[in-house]
């Protein structure tokens, strides 16, 4: 009876051999690496039931830099569905926005809640 070998695992592939040039300087040569673009961060704004309308958008407009029509769509989203992505950022500009928001909203007396999540 003929014996089969038994299929190989995939290989890693093997480095590449150390190549000389002329004058004797060893060259290790390396694949770049590959830098993954950074986890970025959306700011989200919760709804709630005592906020008043009219200073979510307020909030909206001076922290998120929008104008007052889009402003005024993002809050309607978050009053109809629960919540609202207002931003995406690098992780820590978006931690900056949630305590500014949060401070603004306290500030003020509204249990507004602002959080930041990774996007996926
Ligand atoms: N639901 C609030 C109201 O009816 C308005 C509101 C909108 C509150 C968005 C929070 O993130 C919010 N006054």
């Amino acid at each position: 009876m003929a014996t089969e070998n038994p299929p190989r695992p995939p290989q890693a592939p093997r480095a590449k051999p150390i190549q000389e040039d002329d004058g004797g300087a060893v060259v290790l040569e390396r694949k770049p690496e590959k830098t993954k673009p950074p986890q970025m961060y959306q700011v989200v704004l919760l709804n709630d039931d005592y906020t008043p309308m009219e200073f979510v958008v307020a909030v909206i407009q001076e922290f998120f830099n929008k104008d007052r029509e889009t402003a005024t769509q993002i809050m309607l989203k978050i009053h109809m569905e629960g919540k609202g992505v207002c931003g995406v950022f690098s992780k820590d500009v978006a931690a900056t926005k949630v305590d500014r928001v949060m401070e603004a909203a306290q500030k003020s007396g509204h249990p507004l809640q602002c959080v930041s999540e990774p996007t996926a």
